[in-house]
């Protein structure tokens, strides 16, 4: 049968039956009371949760589920009866979303589980109703109330104890039908498998869990490569993943590759999905040499920088099939006695085949390197890949402090000769004025210089040219100085110099050190101004 995980429905609950306007009309029976009855409530809708059913197959097909309305009232005190409800029968792990919100209404986890979905309307009252030792003929009745309305989204995702992830011809198929008792088509070409198959795997007598195979998985999937990514939502609710990963390939290409770019797809597209428990399943063992499997682990280990679980296996022989099965098993059945996620990555890896381990006892240390520039795509693993690059630089890095040390010294020696010609400048002014350009100076100079980094120091200059600005506007008022303008341009040009000169400086070499070495020669330049 066809899967379908998705469909869009229309659900109606009934409307009530109106009420009835009646009088009681007899023979010999005078003014006979109100006897108009109340209308019938509508039928509800209702939903339950159905484990024979797998697919929301019938809901592509049938889009509108109505219920009846209620009927109306009559006289002779009938009352209407209620419209009969009607029952959806769902797969269980059906989320039900309101079509227009996206708000979910409730979601289907266990079999037989009935909600109710939309509520018929309550029928309106008849005028035996509004009957009153006052108004003993009431005209009056009221219309049934309407039943609610709603547009549906349908999603379904399957309810498995472990989900199989890994590239199309990993061996998922196979290995399902390994271990349980699902019989999905196994063949040597991708995409084999298109829908989700379930599968029960028997562990012992009352002791089961389940799996689901999933469509395989390649780069650019949440871009719509292959099957695109959607299948991944099947996935969501395993509380284990088994990262399939095919070591013998046949077109040679880099397992290591393969399983970064199927772990960065799952990040792409859920990151609650990325940090779920995830054990890499190693397959196809029996297609390599004896001698040479232990190296090819180790070396996938290494360089794919894994710590956490590792299974090696052949789904094809079941070689390592029995080892996995029961340590899966042994997991899912204690997360289920303390209904706690645990990370069995870590937390109970006491029992788990860890690949630290693995390595530990190859001697061989991971390759951190490889493992911070290959790491899934993201802001965390774009700093790692940087920290990775500034290493490599390194190497050239001496040069380039030498270049800057020399480019320091040349900076220094120009603002010494603009020194000079600043108290020259000075000398031609009045003491009072250099005083004040001596103090204006030097608060430039202490604010320029502890500032290191470049942003701040534009905030350093632009604070400095307005505090030498601000001086200036107060110079004005002593009364003792002549050409204001000409002076305050002078003490601009300096102030400008100086903010100017530590930043250069500080981008190839240490800035505090710069900074202290200009501190000194500008205060000396300032004590010489105050001299002459
Ligand atoms: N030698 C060997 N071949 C294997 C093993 N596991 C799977 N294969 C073969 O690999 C091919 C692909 O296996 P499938 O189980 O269909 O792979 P899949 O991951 O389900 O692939 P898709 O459904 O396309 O995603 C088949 O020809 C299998 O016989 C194994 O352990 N050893
Ligand atoms: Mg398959």
């Amino acid at each position: 049968m066809k899967f379908v995980d998705e469909a869009t429905i229309d659900v109606a609950a009934g409307n009530g039956g109106s009420g009835c306007i009646s009088f009681r009309r007899e023979k010999f029976i005078p003014f006979g009371g109100p006897n108009g009855g109340d209308g019938g409530r509508g039928g509800h809708v209702y939903v339950v949760a159905d484990r024979n059913i797998n697919t929301l197959i019938d809901y592509r097909y049938a889009r509108r589920h109505e219920a009846r309305n209620g009927e109306q009232g009559r006289g002779s005190d009938q009352f209407g009866a209620a419209g009969p409800d009607i029952t959806l029968r769902m797969p269980v792990g059906t989320i039900i979303r309101n079509f227009e919100t996206g708000e979910v209404m409730m979601e289907l986890l266990e079999h037989g589980e009935k909600r109710l979905l939309a509520k018929g309307g309550d029928g309106g009252f008849g005028n035996l109703h509004y009957k009153t030792p006052t108004n003993r003929a009431p005209r009056k009745k009221t219309p049934g109330w309407p039943g609610e309305l709603f547009k549906l989204r349908l999603e379904l995702r399957v309810l498995a104890d472990v989900g199989l992830l890994g590239m199309p011809n990993a061996g998922k198929s196979t290995l399902i039908t390994a271990i349980s008792n699902a019989r999905p088509k196994i063949a040597d070409y991708p995409f084999t498998t298109l829908h989700p198959n379930l599968g029960v795997v028997r562990v012992g007598p009352e002791k089961s869990f389940v799996v689901a195979d999933i469509p395989g998985l390649i780069e650019g999937a949440s871009e719509g490569a292959g099957l695109g990514h959607l299948f991944l939502r099947h996935l969501q609710r395993t509380r284990v993943l088994l990262h399939v990963v095919d070591l013998a390939p046949f077109d040679d290409v880099d397992p290591v590759k393969q399983a970064r770019a199927i772990v960065n797809e799952l990040k792409i597209y859920d990151e609650e999905l990325y940090h779920k428990p995830r054990w890499v399943v190693l397959n196809k063992l029996d297609m390599i040499p004896e001698e040479e499997r232990v190296a090819k682990v180790v070396d996938f280990v290494r360089r794919y920088g894994w710590k956490g679980p590792v299974f090696q296996i052949s789904a094809l022989t079941r070689e390592g099939c029995e080892k996995l099965v029961q340590t899966i098993y042994q997991h899912v059945a204690s997360m289920q006695e303390h209904h706690v996620e645990t990370d069995v990555r870590f937390d109970l890896a006491d029992s788990l085949p860890m690949a630290t381990d693995l390595l530990a006892r190859a001697g061989v240390a991971y390759d951190d390197d490889i493992e911070a520039l290959v790491k899934p795509r993201g802001a965390k693993a774009k700093v790692a890949a940087k920290k990775v690059a500034k290493k490599v630089v390194a190497k050239k890095a001496p040069a380039k402090k030498v270049a800057a040390t020399k480019v320091a010294a040349k900076k220094v020696a120009a603002k010494k000769a603009a020194a000079k010609k600043a108290p020259a400048k000075e000398a031609a002014a009045k003491k009072a004025v250099a005083v004040k350009k001596a103090a204006v100076k030097k608060a430039a100079v202490k604010k320029a210089a502890p500032k290191p980094v470049a942003a701040k120091k534009v905030a350093v200059k632009k604070a400095a040219v307005k505090k030498a600005v601000a001086k200036k506007a107060t110079a004005k008022t002593v009364p003792a100085v002549k050409n204001v303008a000409a002076k305050k341009v002078a003490v601009k040009k300096v102030a400008l110099k100086k903010a100017a000169t530590p930043k250069v400086a500080a981008k190839k070499a240490p800035p505090r050190k710069v900074a202290a070495k200009k501190a000194p020669a500008k205060k000396a330049v300032a004590k010489k101004a105050a001299r002459a």
